[in-house]
């Protein structure tokens, strides 16, 4: 630790291995925390949060509370015993200063519980300190307050002292750290949204823990939080519902115990009238994005039982075919939310749970509470398996609609769609493909695009909400048809990325109301249909500019939002121009499109990302769902985004 001032000079062995450690971790923060961009950053206050919901799942806490102020400092309080600050035995410091200053010292909590929040898997609180430029402890504990600074990435600043009194009942631990930008070189701001959210997901997967997040940044952001749901994963689906329509009222919810394992397990689920899913499983509060043994056991339950039911009950003949896993996901919301006390994350992001042992344990638990709630819900059950039988229907239809989608109306020789005026160029790497609402634009779009390296496929006017409609109507829309030929990559759960045909997806359409409704129908539709282009990063939104400042026929220049255009404006002094507001990409000629939108070296593109997989899948839902009323009210809540909306 080269550059720490430590106070106290007589070095012990276990300073230096201190040290060491946490210098290892500022040496290669990435192995602690998977990056030090954003992500890795935020993971700084999961870990330390995570240790307050351990205090809390250990039953001395109820209340936590995270701020951000304006520097970025965040503080995290909870009201539960308060860390020990007697020597630790092993270390001869304090518990406290054992807990920041040696790695994995976390460990176990009293009374048998194991670890289960797992923020970044539970690397400790160490970590924040040794990625932090200062980290401030405060603990009240047996009617007293004690206080101990860390700097410069863990060495003691200030040791642990008594500083003052406080209520003998009142208990508890805070946190206030700065993260280092020497470590952060991104930056070390934070995202009100990240916070937001997964605060919100911790008190929905934590039940009946209160959470208060604090945005104290002088932004329109800046206010008070507080999340507590007592139905836990339950009030999880159903936020998550709020923009559909429901099949019935209550919430399927069961929970378990296996002694054996101490994996304990947790299922909320419901169907509504849609035709897409939103499963999402946890593993100690960890999103679990790729699945695993916990998800696979959960699908194989829900078909076994919900077959074996339908048969007993002559809702499917002897010797009809099973519904299968495919026609039960249509519609349904689910959290599977498993706690286990060694989990194994496989995959490149670690985002699968290995554990083999969690699946019979989901199997018996679920399985059980299945077949009850099924006998005690005949109504449930009839209308679950009528939806599931229905999405059978659809999917032989879909089938068959698949087959026939090389219809020749639409395609030319080499099965490409007529209307895809296609580029020259065959390496896909360099090519582009421009999706373009309307012939006027895609006509323009055509004359000033380089034919060499950039398609042009034009829509004929608003394409089909696929969230509200079934597989084989989306085959029959030709629009859809002409999009899935000329990608070339197939779609839905069989895509073949090195098959696609343009490594860029650009959506072209008009800057206003109409042309934004298409823009998220697009969104809607390739999110649907082809997630693994946006995870991939080929989806692109154009962007033509909003004025032109135009002296007669010149255009003294172009601007692309309304904050730019005031800038022009003052830049111009005493120039007389004309501001003209181009409302649809038609307005202008193909080589002033070429010049501003399409031409590689002055255009801007904006990639198309997926920074929360549930958040995405909740506001796809909200708006293209067919509930009206949530539509409206997150249009109006997220209006002051859309400024030049005009309506
Ligand atoms: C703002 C962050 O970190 N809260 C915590 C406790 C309470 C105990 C504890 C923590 C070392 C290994 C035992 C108190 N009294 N909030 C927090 N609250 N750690 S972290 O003990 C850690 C010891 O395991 C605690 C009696 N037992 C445990």
């Amino acid at each position: 630790m080269s550059n720490t001032s430590i106070k106290h000079d007589n070095y012990t062995s276990d300073d230096i291995q201190v040290l060491e450690g946490l210098e290892a971790v500022r040496k290669r923060p990435g192995m602690y925390i998977g990056t030090t961009s954003s992500t890795g950053l935020h993971h700084l206050v999961w870990e330390i949060i995570d240790n307050s919901v351990d205090e809390a799942l250990a039953g001395y806490a109820n209340n936590i509370e995270v701020s951000v102020d304006d520097n970025d400092v965040v503080t995290v309080k909870d009201d539960g015993r308060g860390m020990p600050t007697e020597k630790h035995p092993k270390t001869g410091v304090s518990t406290v200063e054992t807990i920041f200053t040696v790695l994995h010292a976390g460990g176990k909590f009293g009374g048998g519980a194991y670890k289960v929040s797992g923020g970044l898997h539970g690397v400790g609180a160490s970590v924040v300190n040794a990625l932090s430029e200062w980290l401030e402890v405060t603990i009240n504990k047996d009617g007293k307050v004690y206080f101990i600074r860390f700097k410069n990435g863990g060495g003691v600043d200030e040791p642990l002292k008594e500083i003052g009194k406080c209520e003998k009942d009142e208990t508890g631990s805070t946190v206030r750290f700065k993260a280092d930008p020497e470590i952060f070189k991104e930056g070390t701001v934070y995202e009100y949204r990240v916070l937001f959210e997964r605060i919100r997901q911790m008190a929905f997967l934590n039940k009946g823990i209160n959470f208060i997040f604090n945005w104290n940044k002088e932004d329109e952001h800046k206010g008070k939080h507080t999340f507590c749901y007592e139905g836990g994963i339950k009030e999880y689906v159903e936020f998550l519902d709020d923009s559909e329509t429901k099949l019935y009222e209550d919430v399927m919810y069961c929970e378990g115990l296996d002694d054996d394992t101490t994996i304990s397990v947790e299922i909320a689920m419901r169907y509504n009238t849609s035709y897409s899913e939103k499963v999402y499983s946890f593993c100690n509060n960890i999103f679990t994005p790729d699945g695993g043994m916990h998800i696979d056991g959960f699908r194989q339950t829900l078909s076994r039982v919900i077959n074996a039911y339908a048969k007993d009950n002559n809702y499917l003949k002897k010797d009809d075919p099973n519904l299968t896993n495919d026609d039960l996901k249509e519609g349904l919301t689910a959290i599977i939310s498993v706690k286990h006390p060694d989990p194994q994350y496989e995959g490149q992001t670690k985002g699968k749970l290995g554990n083999a042992e969690v699946r019979p344990v989901v199997n018996k638990i679920f399985g059980d509470f299945l077949k009850r709630y099924l006998l005690e819900n005949p109504d449930v059950a009839k209308i679950v398996i009528e939806k599931a039988k229905s999405a059978s229907e659809a999917r032989l239809a879909a089938q068959k609609a698949r087959e026939n989608v090389r219809r020749k109306d639409d395609f030319g020789s080499g099965n490409l769609p007529t209307k895809l005026k296609d580029c020259a160029s065959r390496d896909a790497s360099i090519c582009e493909i421009y999706i373009v609402e309307g012939n006027s634009a895609g006509g323009s779009a055509q004359q000033g695009r380089d034919s060499n390296f950039q398609a042009v496929l034009p829509l004929r006017g608003k394409i089909l909400n696929v969230e509200k409609a079934r597989m084989h109507k989306i085959f029959d829309n030709a629009e859809i048809r002409m999009m899935i030929q000329a990608f070339g990559c197939g779609f839905g759960d069989d895509i073949d990325v090195s098959k696609l045909r343009y490594h860029k997806i650009v959506i072209m359409t008009d800057a206003d109301v109409d042309g934004q409704h298409i823009s998220t129908l697009m969104l809607t539709f390739l999110y649907r249909f082809f997630k693994p282009l946006i995870e991939g990063g080929y989806v692109y939104i154009a962007m033509p500019p909003l004025y032109g400042l135009q002296k007669g026929q010149k255009v003294l220049r172009y601007c692309y939002t309304d904050e730019e255009l005031e800038l022009a404006k003052r830049d111009f002094g005493d120039e007389k121009y004309v501001v003209q507001r181009y409302k649809g990409l038609g307005e202008m000629d193909a080589s002033q499109l070429w010049d501003t939108t399409l031409n590689p070296e002055n255009r801007t593109l904006k990639r198309v990302t997926i920074e929360d997989a549930i958040d995405a899948d909740h506001v796809f839902s909200m708006l293209m769902g067919d509930e009206v009323e949530p539509r409206k009210n997150f249009i109006v809540e997220n209006a002051h985004f859309a400024k030049n909306l005009d309506i």
